[in-house]
C-alpha cells in the first residue's frame, strides 16, 4: 500500500506509532520500525539527554527509519529540538502546540517535519511553514486532545492542504485504517493499540486496564482549564472532574496530575495515576507483538480496500 507518506518516510506500511509520553521509549519505537511501520520516541517532558540516549539505543537495534515526537509544552522542548538535529534523526513530529520556531532549524537539517494538528487553521499554517505532512488528530485520541472528531477533521484538513495527511484518533484496526483512507488520509497514527504491544514497557496493570476497558470508559480532565486530557476513568479522574466542576483552578488541581502519568506507566498505579488512552481502548482486547499488530491491521485493511475495487 504505497502512498506519499510511505515514500516520504521510507517505510513499508502506512502506520505510525504515536509518540506517547513516558510510554514510547526505545523498545517500542524500535519494534514498530522493525515491523515496517514508523516507530516514534516520545519526547514528553524528558530532558534532551534522555532522548539522545533513546535515539542511540534505537539505532543500535534497527537500521529502519524512526522518528521523535517533540512535545511542545515540555520545559525541555528547545533542548530536544537541538538533540534531534545533532543525532541525525530523519523524522520529527510535534504535539501540543505550534512548532513554527523550530521549522527553519529542522528543515535546514533535512528533517521531515510532521506537526500533529487538531484544527484546519494550524494545518494550513504548518503547510505554509514548510511541513512535509500533518497528522490530523481527532478528539477520540488519548492524552492531550483537541475538539474535532477524526471523522470531521481529517477530510477538512485533506481539502485544505496539498501535503499528505495522516489520520489519528480512534483508529485501532484495519477498518479504521481503511476508513481513514476513504477520508483522504495517506497513513494512520495509532497509540492505544500499541500500548498493549508485547514490546511496550508500560506496567502490566496499565495494559490490563486498557484490555478491560469498555467503549465509554474514558474521561476528559482539564477541559475547563484549556488543557483537556483523555484518560481512562478512575478515582483520580473522578476527583479531578468533581473539583473542576466546583470551579477549582488549574493550580489547585495540579497536585492530582503531577507525576500521575509516571505513577501509572511505571508503578502500575491505575487508581490515582493517569491512564492515558483513546476511545478505541474498548476495542483493544489482546496483547500482541508490534509485528503481529501491524500485519493484522494491514491484512484487514487491504481486504476492505480491495472490495471497493471489485477484487
Ligand atoms: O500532544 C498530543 N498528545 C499528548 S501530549 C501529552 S503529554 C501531556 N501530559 C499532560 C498534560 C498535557 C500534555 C499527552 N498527549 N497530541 C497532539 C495534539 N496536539 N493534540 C492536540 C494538539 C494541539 C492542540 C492545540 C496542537 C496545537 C494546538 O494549538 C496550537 C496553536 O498555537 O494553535
Amino acid at each position: 500500500m504505497k502512498t506519499r507518506i510511505t515514500e516520504l518516510l521510507g517505510v513499508k506500511y502506512p502506520i505510525i506509532q504515536g509518540g506517547m509520553a513516558w510510554v514510547a521509549e526505545n523498545h517500542l519505537a524500535a519494534a514498530v520500525s522493525e515491523a515496517g511501520g514508523l516507530g516514534l520516541i516520545g519526547g514528553a517532558n524528558a530532558p534532551g539527554e534522555v532522548i539522545r540516549d533513546y535515539i542511540r539505543k534505537v539505532k543500535e537495534v534497527t537500521e529502519k527509519p524512526f522518528g521523535v515526537n517533540v512535545m511542545l509544552m515540555s520545559p525541555y522542548a528547545d533542548d530536544v529540538a537541538k538533540v534531534v538535529v545533532e543525532e541525525g534523526v530523519k523524522v520529527v513530529t510535534t504535539g501540543a502546540g505550534n512548532p513554527e520556531k523550530y521549522m527553519d532549524l529542522w528543515k535546514s537539517a533535512g528533517i521531515r517535519v510532521i506537526p500533529v494538528v487538531a484544527s484546519v487553521a494550524l494545518a494550513k499554517r504548518m503547510e505554509k511553514y514548510g511541513a512535509d505532512a500533518v497528522v490530523a488528530e481527532g478528539t477520540e485520541s488519548g492524552g492531550h486532545i483537541g475538539e474535532a472528531t477524526t471523522m470531521t477533521l481529517v477530510p477538512q484538513v485533506v481539502d485544505t492542504v496539498s501535503i499528505p495527511v495522516i489520520a489519528a484518533g480512534g483508529i485501532g484496526d484495519g477498518r479504521g485504517l481503511a476508513a481513514s483512507f476513504m477520508l483522504g488520509a495517506e497513513a494512520v497514527q495509532m497509540g492505544t493499540r500499541f500500548l498493549v504491544a508485547k514490546e511496550c514497557i508500560v506496567h502490566q496493570n496499565y495494559k490490563d486496564r486498557v484490555l478491560k476497558a469498555k467503549d465509554i470508559d474514558s474521561s476528559v480532565t482539564g477541559r475547563s482549564h484549556g488543557h483537556p486530557v483523555r484518560c481512562l476513568r478512575n478515582q483520580m479522574t473522578r476527583e479531578y472532574v468533581k473539583l473542576e466542576n466546583e470551579g477549582k483552578s488549574f493550580e489547585e488541581l495540579e497536585y492530582l496530575t503531577l507525576g500521575a502519568l509516571r505513577k501509572a506507566v511505571q508503578e502500575g498505579d491505575v487508581t490515582m495515576g493517569t491512564v492515558m488512552a483513546g476511545q478505541i481502548a474498548g476495542m483493544v482486547s489482546k496483547e500482541q507483538t508490534c509485528k503481529e499488530i501491524i500485519e493484522e491491521i494491514m491484512a484487514q485493511a487491504e481486504t476492505l480496500l480491495n472490495v471497493g475495487k471489485g477484487v
